[in-house]
C-alpha cells in the first residue's frame, strides 16, 4: 500500500530560535553567525532575507546589504534543544515513525494519522499551529507518497507552507521551479546543467540528453524516477539504526603527551570513520572520553549543524573538544565516537551542501597536515595546539 509522507521543515530555525528568547528581535532583521570579518550566516529572519541577506553569505556582506541587521552567535545546545522538543512533539501527538533529516527537519509516516481524516489541509494546519503554540517556531509541511516530493512540498512554500503533492501535481507543481531547487542537484551541477540548456525541473525531466547523463552519473536515474513520482517512501526511525559508534584506546603508559593522545585520537577517529561509512551512516554528535590514572572518567560531546563521517572531522571535532576539557593530567584511556546517526543516502544533500563551508579549524588541520606531510617533519601547527602542548608537556 502506498504510504503518506510528510516532510517538516521549521522556518528560519536558528534566527527563530533567537526570537523566542529576545522577543524584541520579532519582525526585525536579525541573523545567527559568525560576526567578524570572517564570519558567514548561519540563517537569516525573514525579514533579513527581504534585503538579501541569506545563509553561508559572509557577514561583512549581509550587513552591507542590511546596515540594521543583528547578528547573533550562534547557541547549538539550545537550538538543540529545540530541535528535540520539535521532534518530541510530533511522535506524541501524530506518528512515531519519524526520521530527523538535519536539526530543524524531518520525515514523518503519516499513513496511519491520515488514514480517516478528510480534510488533510485543515488537519495539517492544526499540526502546524500546535507546533507554533507548543515550540514557538513556524514551520512548512510538505506530503506526498515519497521523501523525494514530501520535502519538495515543504520548500515549496516558506514560510507557513502547507503543500500536498499528488503525482498528478508533479508537471503543474514543480515543473516550473529553477533546477537549482531540485533536491539533491547541488551548486555546481546546476550550472553545469544550465549550460546544457536544463533551467527548469521540467527541462530536466524532460530531457534525454546524454550529457545530463554524464554529468548527474549514478544519480541520474534516482532522479528521473523522483520527479515522476517513484521512490523512496520508507520512513526510518533512528531506534532501527545503531545509536551510536565509537572506539577507544588505553595507553600502555600513563601519558601527558600532547602528540600521543592526539595521535592516538586520529587513529581511533579513523575507526569510527570507517565503521560510519561502512554502514552508510553520516553523525551529529561526536564525543571524546578522558579516563585518568584513578579511573576518574569525562565524557563530553557537542552536536553539529552539520553531518559529518570522514576521521578528519571526527578527529578535528574530537580534538576541539579534548582541547576544551583536558586539563594537562595524564590520562590512561581515551576514546571518541558520535552519534545522532542518520543514513547517508538521506544526508547526502545536506553534505553538498555544506561542502562549500569546510570548518575553519578542519581545514586548516587539514592544510598543515599536508604541508607537514610533504616537509617530512612537524614544521606547522595551529597556535592554539602549540599552547596545549606545552600545557600538557609541563603536566599543567
Ligand atoms: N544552517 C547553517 N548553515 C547553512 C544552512 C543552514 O548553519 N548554510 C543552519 C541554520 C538554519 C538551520 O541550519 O537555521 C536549518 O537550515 P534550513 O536550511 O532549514 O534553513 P532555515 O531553517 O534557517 O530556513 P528555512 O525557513 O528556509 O528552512
Ligand atoms: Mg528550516
Amino acid at each position: 500500500m502506498a504510504r503518506i509522507i510528510m516532510h517538516i521543515d521549521l522556518n528560519a530555525f536558528f534566527a527563530a530560535a533567537e526570537v523566542l528568547r529576545h522577543p524584541e528581535y520579532k519582525g526585525k532583521p536579525i541573523a545567527v553567525g559568525g560576526g567578524n570579518r570572517r564570519g558567514v550566516i548561519s540563517t537569516a529572519s525573514y525579514e533579513a532575507r527581504k534585503y538579501g541577506v541569506h545563509s553561508a553569505m559572509p557577514s561583512y556582506m549581509a550587513k552591507r546589504l542590511c546596515p540594521s541587521l543583528v547578528i547573533l552567535p550562534p547557541d547549538f545546545a539550545y537550538y538543540k534543544d529545540l530541535s528535540n522538543r520539535f521532534f518530541q512533539y510530533i511522535r506524541k501527538n501524530y506518528s512515531t515513525i519519524i526520521e530527523p533529516l538535519s536539526i530543524d527537519e524531518c520525515f514523518v509516516d503519516m499513513t496511519d494519522a491520515l488514514k480517516d481524516v478528510k480534510d488533510v489541509k485543515g488537519y495539517l494546519k492544526k499540526l502546524q499551529n500546535g507546533l507554533l503554540k507548543e515550540i514557538g517556531i513556524g514551520c512548512s509541511i510538505g506530503i506526498s507518497t515519497t521523501k523525494f516530493l514530501a520535502k519538495m512540498g515543504s520548500d515549496y512554500k516558506k514560510p507557513m507552507g502547507i503543500v500536498i503533492i499528488r503525482k498528478k501535481d508533479i508537471p503543474t507543481l514543480l515543473y516550473p521551479l529553477p533546477i537549482s531547487s531540485f533536491y539533491g542537484i547541488g551548486k555546481k551541477s546546476t550550472e553545469k546543467l544550465k549550460r546544457m540548456g536544463i533551467y527548469t525541473i521540467g527541462d530536466f525531466a524532460e530531457s534525454d540528453s546524454l550529457s545530463v547523463k554524464k554529468e548527474l552519473g549514478k544519480s541520474y536515474a534516482l532522479f528521473k524516477d523522483w520527479i515522476h513520482g517513484k521512490g523512496n517512501d520508507t520512513v526510518i526511525c533512528e531506534e532501527s539504526n545503531p545509536k551510536s559508534i565509537s572506539s577507544s584506546s588505553t595507553f600502555l603508559f600513563d601519558t601527558s603527551s600532547y602528540e600521543e593522545i592526539s595521535s592516538s585520537f586520529r587513529e581511533l577517529a579513523k575507526e569510527v570513520s570507517e565503521s560510519l561509512i561502512k554502514k552508510e551512516m553520516v553523525a551529529l554528535t561526536v564525543q571524546i572520553t578522558l579516563r585518568d590514572m584513578e579511573f576518574h572518567t569525562i565524557t563530553r560531546s557537542k552536536t553539529l549543524a552539520f553531518p559529518i563521517e570522514s576521521t578528519l572531522d571526527i578527529y578535528s571535532q574530537g580534538m576541539s573538544l579534548f582541547e576544551k576539557h583536558w586539563k594537562g593530567n595524564a590520562l590512561r584511556l581515551i576514546g571518541i565516537g558520535v552519534s545522532s546517526l542518520h543514513s547517508k543516502e538521506n544526508y547526502s544533500v545536506q553534505l553538498s551542501l555544506f561542502d562549500s563551508l569546510p570548518e575553519l579549524d578542519s581545514s586548516t588541520r587539514y592544510l598543515i597536515e599536508k604541508l607537514n606531510k610533504k616537509a617530512n617533519k612537524e614544521l606547522f601547527m595551529i597556535a592554539k595546539d602549540l599552547v596545549k602542548k606545552k600545557g600538557g608537556k609541563n603536566g599543567t
